[in-house]
């Protein structure tokens, strides 16, 4: 009747079972509902990918200046639903990926976690990883959405944490383009083309990882300020610069160590120190952006720390539950008590 009607017009038909979030709506930060809703992030980033800070390498290269502009411009129109577009790499942004590809290759079957390198030769298979080949993200987007139904999103530039991490909600990653200037191929402070399909991409395709990323996203949702930072906390510390023990033995996931050719050994020697990962305590912990982290999260698995991810979930305030239907791409609000 009057009262649903009422509520079509509230949600634009997304379900809510939850009387205390459209009750107390107001209150609670926008958060997307539906995966196309994730297009408003492009007119919402915190710095356009294409200016480039005195500091950064390509500073003083016009040439990288402008194809950091070109790959800001692709992802600042790109709607959900449309193919990533396909980009001719240059032969020196391909010598750029070959020499990453090169030395991380060599490191992988000792550094990386077994789901790593279970994953890297399909990718080799199926998605173009070479050393003369820089992978397309419409090609690794596809399949990693038949692995695990996630998916590649361009992005411009920087996002706030809260946007970013609500992507992952939906199964939904938001991915750089472009690659890291030629001068300084082993480590960058920024995510590029090598980091993402190197580090991350492989980790996405396993069932039990694409669950745990998820459940940050979720957790994130009209999360307050405060528990976004540590959930963003826990992301850099997991998904970022995680590291596991497999078979008694100390191996990398994050992303950040699986792209880097340095950091990647300086993670695993005696230098570092260790700690075992916990939501709670790991989501306070401070670290620097721009050079080797002096301190990584241990995580016996994914489930396990899927599992402490969703208890950590239950201690944010929020009065209502969130649950993903896949059927619709679409949270669903559900009341928590
Ligand atoms: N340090 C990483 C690399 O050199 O590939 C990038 C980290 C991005 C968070
Ligand atoms: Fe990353």
């Amino acid at each position: 009747g009057a009262a649903l009607d009422e509520l079509k017009k509230d949600t634009g038909y997304l379900t809510i079972i939850s009387r205390n979030y459209k009750d107390n709506r107001s209150a609670v930060p926008w958060f997307p509902r539906r995966i196309r809703d994730l297009d408003r992030f492009a007119n919402q980033i915190l710095s356009y990918g294409s200016e480039l800070d005195s500091d950064h390498p390509g500073f003083t290269d016009p040439e990288y200046r402008a194809r950091r502009k070109y790959f800001a411009d692709i992802a600042y129109n790109y709607k959900h639903g449309q193919p990533l577009p396909r980009v001719d790499y240059s032969k020196d942004e391909t010598a750029t990926w070959g020499a990453v590809f090169r030395k991380l290759t060599e490191l992988y079957p000792t550094h990386a976690c077994k789901e790593h390198n279970h994953v890297f030769p399909l990718l080799i298979e199926n998605c173009g990883y070479r050393e003369d080949n820089i992978p397309q993200l419409e090609d690794v987007s596809n399949f990693l959405k038949d692995c695990t139904g996630f998916t590649l999103r361009p992005v411009a530039g920087l996002l706030s944490s809260r946007d970013f991490l609500a992507g992952l909600a939906f199964r939904v990653f938001h991915s750089t383009q472009y690659i890291r200037h030629h001068s300084r191929p082993l480590y960058t402070p920024e995510p590029d083309v090598c980091h993402e399909l190197l580090g991350h991409a492989p980790l996405f395709a396993d069932p039990a990882f694409a669950q745990f990323s998820q459940e940050i996203g979720l957790a994130s949702l009209g999360a307050p300020d405060d528990y976004i930072e540590r959930l963003a906390t826990c992301f850099w510390f997991t998904v970022e610069f995680g590291l596991c023990r497999q078979d008694g033995q100390l191996k990398a996931y994050g992303a950040g160590l699986l792209s880097s050719f340095g950091e990647l050994q300086y993670c695993l020697s005696d230098k570092p120190e260790l700690r075992d990962f916990n939501p709670e305590v790991t989501g306070e912990q401070k670290y620097p952006i721009t050079e080797y982290q002096p301190i990584y999260f241990v995580a016996d698995s994914f489930e396990s720390a899927k599992e402490k991810m969703i208890k950590f979930a239950q201690t944010i305030p929020r009065d209502f539950a969130v649950r993903y239907n896949p059927y619709t791409q679409s949270i669903d609000l559900l009341d928590s008590q």
